[in-house]
């Protein structure tokens, strides 16, 4: 190889290293202004789309770590008849998915009949979704699972619940939870109600009435 083959090699490859280099620059620029961070996706969601919470739905325990035993931290505390109550709890499963059998962005299972004092993990399988209370019995703490992986809540107030995704409450991703009886039955109406009017989608716009018909008598 001659001096001047090396030198036009050499600089074809330089040429092409400072391409590439200019080229991820740029994606890498594209996709940061695109990907919003989920927790200025929910101020700025909360802000636009003031919640109801009918006060407070159980104790929160976040669990960061995806084995569903360890708790990380508690955000609220206060006395619950499940300390001083004998007997196994269960923890239930709720999916958060952006697609399944039943539709796009859903809470899976949407309905679950649980009794006092169990728990539920919602599980983020598709990132950026969290669930949250709209609207709960009087007596319980209002949860949110705030983008974590796994968030397991204890449910020790008696009564319906109503959550949603916040970033898509819009698309009627939400769920009701029944614990033990249904004794705010006509409080949950309204808000359903309520619930609906904010829905874009027209083929899920009756979705949480829906279901809360087909649950719940
Ligand atoms: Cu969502």
């Amino acid at each position: 190889m001659t001096d001047q083959q090396f030198f036009r090699i050499f600089t074809i490859v330089s040429l092409i290293i400072v391409f590439i280099a200019i080229v991820i620059g740029i994606l890498s620029n594209i996709f940061a202004s695109y990907s919003i961070h989920p927790s200025e996706n929910y101020k700025s969601l909360n802000q636009e789309n003031e919640i109801t919470r009918t006060a407070p739905a159980g104790r929160v325990n976040l669990a960061s770590n995806p084995s569903i035993e360890q708790t990380v931290a508690v955000i609220e505390e206060r006395d619950s008849i499940c300390d001083s109550m004998e007997g196994e709890f269960t923890t239930h499963e709720v999916k958060m998915l952006n697609e399944s059998g039943s539709g796009a962005m859903v809470f899976e299972p949407s309905f679950i009949r649980i009794n006092t004092c169990d728990s539920i993990n919602f599980e983020m399988v598709d990132a950026g979704h969290n669930a949250e209370t709209v609207a709960a019995p009087n007596g319980s703490i209002p949860f949110n699972t705030m983008y974590e992986k796994n968030t397991i809540i204890q449910f020790d107030t008696n009564g319906l619940y109503l959550y949603q995704c916040a970033p898509h409450a819009m698309m009627a991703m939400a769920g009701i939870i029944e614990v033990a009886d249904t004794n705010n039955l006509d409080q949950m109406k309204s808000e359903i109600e309520k619930f609906e009017s904010n829905v874009m989608i027209p083929e899920v716009k009756t979705r949480m009435s829906d279901l809360f018909n087909k649950n719940i008598n």
